[in-house]
């Protein structure tokens, strides 16, 4: 069944469920519902293609920074990882597979930019207006993720630069940066793997570097002929490798969350690493962080320091003050002409331009509700005054220590659960009560108040503008996994089509 596509070519249909987004989080919600039985939903997804962030960032380099075997479907391991940490092209290669295996390709429209989507009171559903037509749906899950949007630089002048410039998750592959000079602006966990694999073959490279960050060894390695056999072979041995490594990531929480004087070993490890790999004092000062480890994303590379201190990289800590038609000028005055520029300056977190797009009960958009309480939801994923929406990767749901397919599968738990719930009990529309979301949110900001993220002496796009933590989940994943095993309806206003308990 494919959506119906009139005489204009305009799809106006409806259907049960609307999914947002195809990465992990919108594939293993469809996924769940094709599982459970549900044949009346559809996934609009704005590319061309599954994989969601796997699909946009192809940058040079990029690989994920979580074991394979921790990330990818606990519902679907895949013997064939080549690697103990996989690269972008293997990833999402796994991802389509996926996708292909369990079906529900069909149930997609692709190339589907969802403008806007308000929910109607008056007939209890979601309308929804997209590149491709409108569509209502009783029950909407926005599954767009949380590092979709580019945030660029508010630089003086960087709109007349006359060379290349593109975002890391927007890569012009058609721009050969061989023998060029190029800035990269930036030295987060996507810049770092972008240093490295073009330092070799650019004339120059200027590393704009804003604050320093903490680098871990990346202990990878390519899986061994007997590894890969017994993966597709030996019945669970997959499930041993991941249960080793989801248990040993996540002690990292207690000192992340609870304790941070408990990363000091992983302090006196950064810190050696860069004595070792940085022999240059000045250099090694310029990149010493000045904050506590794990108030960032802590990153891994063994091939950053080393592209640091090539001949023709040169790392530059002056902020920039301007750019101008062929270069970058510093604050203190030095100009650096360059004929490409890479902006490595992360997304849009807490402050995403989708938010402005949807709107609830009263016609408020999430940007007009997140913009007075700063961005939170019940278990992360219900918001009072969006009936029937859940919000996959929303606030709090987030990771600094492990693998967020884990935690977008509790959600899909959850989700699944309530579709189930309110099939069943003939439920019309499902709202989280105002009382047991501030309550649900005043608990997270509590225990996030002894975490290494709002005391290391940082500013993160973990924080918010306001400086509160609405990212992060501060507990053990399975606490999460454990309080979104089953759909709560007690904790939501809920009306049927006869009768209202509102
Ligand atoms: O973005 P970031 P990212 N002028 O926001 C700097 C995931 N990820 O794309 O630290 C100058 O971390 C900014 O400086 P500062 C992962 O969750 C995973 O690198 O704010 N500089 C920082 O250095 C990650 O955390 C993987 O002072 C400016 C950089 O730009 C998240 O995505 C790989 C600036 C932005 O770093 C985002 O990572 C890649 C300005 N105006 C990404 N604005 C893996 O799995 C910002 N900066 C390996």
């Amino acid at each position: 069944m494919s959506p119906q596509v009139t005489d204009n070519g305009v799809r106006n249909r409806h259907v049960n469920t609307i999914v947002i987004g195809s990465g992990f989080a919108g594939l293993g919600t469809a996924i769940r519902l094709a599982q459970d039985g549900h044949t009346d939903f559809l996934v609009l997804e704005r590319g061309a293609d599954v994989g969601g962030t796997w699909r946009d960032n192809t940058y040079p380099g990029a690989a994920c920074d979580v074991p394979s075997q921790l990330y990818s479907y606990s519902f679907a391991p895949n013997p064939e990882w080549t690697r103990s940490f996989s690269r972008q092209p293997e990833i999402q290669r796994y991802i389509k597979q996926v996708a292909r295996k369990y079906g529900v390709l069909d149930r997609h429209v692709f190339d589907c930019d969802v403008t806007s989507a308000r929910w109607n009171d008056d007939d209890g559903l979601w309308e929804i207006d997209s590149t491709q037509g409108s569509f209502t749906a009783k029950v909407l899950v926005s599954a767009v993720g949380a590092l979709c949007e580019p945030a660029l630089p508010n630089i003086k002048g960087i709109e007349t630069f006359a060379g290349q410039i593109f975002h890391s998750a927007r890569w012009d592959h058609d721009a050969d940066l061989t023998g060029k000079r190029v800035a990269i602006i930036g030295t987060g966990a996507s810049a770092i793997q972008i240093i490295p694999a073009i330092a070799p073959k650019v004339a120059r490279l200027d590393v704009y570097q804003r604050t320093a960050p903490w680098l871990l060894p990346r202990v990878d390695r390519a899986y061994t002929q007997v590894e890969k056999l017994a993966f597709k072979y030996v019945p669970g041995m997959q499930q041993l490798y991941r249960a080793g490594i989801y248990l040993s990531r996540e002690t990292q929480v207690v000192g992340l969350a609870k304790a941070p004087i408990a990363m000091k070993p992983l302090e006196l490890l950064a810190r050696a690493k860069l004595f070792y790999e940085v022999r240059d004092a000045e250099l090694r000062e310029k990149v010493t962080p000045d904050f506590a480890i794990g108030c960032k994303r802590m990153l891994i590379s063994n091939e950053y320091y080393p592209a640091l201190v090539r001949d023709n990289v040169d790392l530059v800590t002056d902020p920039i003050a301007e750019v101008t038609e062929n270069a970058v000028v510093s604050a203190d005055g030095t100009v650096r002409e360059v004929d490409a520029i890479i902006v490595a300056t992360g997304f849009h977190v807490t402050d995403s331009p989708t938010y402005a797009t949807i709107k609830g009960r009263d016609g408020r958009s999430l940007a007009d509700v997140f913009g007075d309480i700063g961005q939170q939801a019940y278990k992360g994923t219900a918001i009072a005054n969006f009936p029937n929406m859940f919000f996959l990767v929303g606030p709090n749901t987030g990771l600094g220590h492990t693998s967020m397919v884990y935690m977008i599968e509790s959600q899909i738990n959850y989700v699944a659960d309530a579709v189930r719930t309110m099939d069943r009990a003939g439920l019309r529309t499902v709202e989280v009560r105002l009382e047991r979301q501030e309550k649900y949110n005043r608990d997270l900001q509590q225990a996030l108040s002894h975490s290494v993220w709002t005391n290391g002496g940082c500013a993160s796009w973990y924080l918010d503008k306001h400086g509160n933590n609405t990212t992060l989940w501060p507990g053990f994943t399975f606490q999460f996994r454990n309080q979104t095993r089953a759909f709560d309806d007690d904790a939501y206003h809920t009306t049927t089509l006869k009768i209202e308990n509102l």
